[in-house]
């Protein structure tokens, strides 16, 4: 499709942010998996990865770059990754894909977020995409309680367990003035492990393709 195009296009422009022979740091989605592919072009150049989930690594694998564990890396320069959404303050939603808590650790690792996206993506408000929000699972009832008296509405992701056998509830209809105060707020809830409010620490670079071409947008 042509969004697909368009993904492929910023997934490709993010190759010239990576530095040969260092850690890279790879996100979960369908854009990111453009990246992967097109990283295949450089992959002796590439020390190893890191990797936000279980399908990503086995993509990497795959194409022969190394899979190592975050704790064995010794600096990630830069980590990329899609967004659901992603605002002028390059603040995202995540967690579409499930792969929230890992892309939010090498997140917080990495020394450089660059967002890959195609326009669709752009918002000037964030949540109208519902707000993952990975949750242990004895916690699921009372997390769920509790996001209503925030104002949102919390809808299980029935069938589906992360790949750290917690669950997910999807906050749909909530309108986010304050990014950063309800990503605190929703941390703060007890059984909640991370929420998909990358907003206290957004992205670097946006990297945003339309149908005039990939866009770099710096912080
Ligand atoms: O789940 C995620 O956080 C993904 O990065 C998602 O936000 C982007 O997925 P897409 O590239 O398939 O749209």
């Amino acid at each position: 499709t042509s969004q697909d195009r368009l993904k492929q296009q910023a997934a490709e422009a993010a190759l010239q942010y990576v530095k040969p022979n260092t850690i890279v740091g790879v996100g979960t989605g369908s854009t990111v998996n453009f990246f992967i592919d097109a990283l295949a072009s450089m992959k002796n150049d590439i020390e190893a990865a890191v990797s936000s989930s279980d399908a990503s690594t086995q993509r990497l694998r795959k194409i022969g770059i190394e899979v190592i564990e975050l704790n064995n890396a010794t600096e990630v320069p830069v980590y990329i990754d899609g967004a659901d959404e992603i605002d002028e303050h390059f603040r995202m939603v995540k967690g579409g894909g499930g792969a929230l808590t890992r892309e939010k650790i090498i997140a917080a690792v990495a020394q450089q977020f660059i967002c890959v996206a195609d326009t669709s993506k752009l918002v000037g408000r964030l949540g109208q995409f519902p707000v993952p929000v990975e949750v242990i699972p004895m916690a699921r009832s009372y997390v769920a309680r509790e996001i209503v008296r925030l104002g949102g509405d919390p809808v299980w992701r029935q069938g589906f367990v992360t790949d750290n056998g917690n669950l997910i509830l999807d906050i749909h209809n909530l309108d986010i003035l304050k990014p950063v105060q309800l990503e605190e707020q929703l941390n703060n809830i007890v059984g909640v492990v991370t929420n998909g409010l990358f907003a206290r620490r957004g992205a670097d670079i946006a990297l945003i393709a339309s149908e005039s071409g990939v866009q770099t947008r710096t912080r």
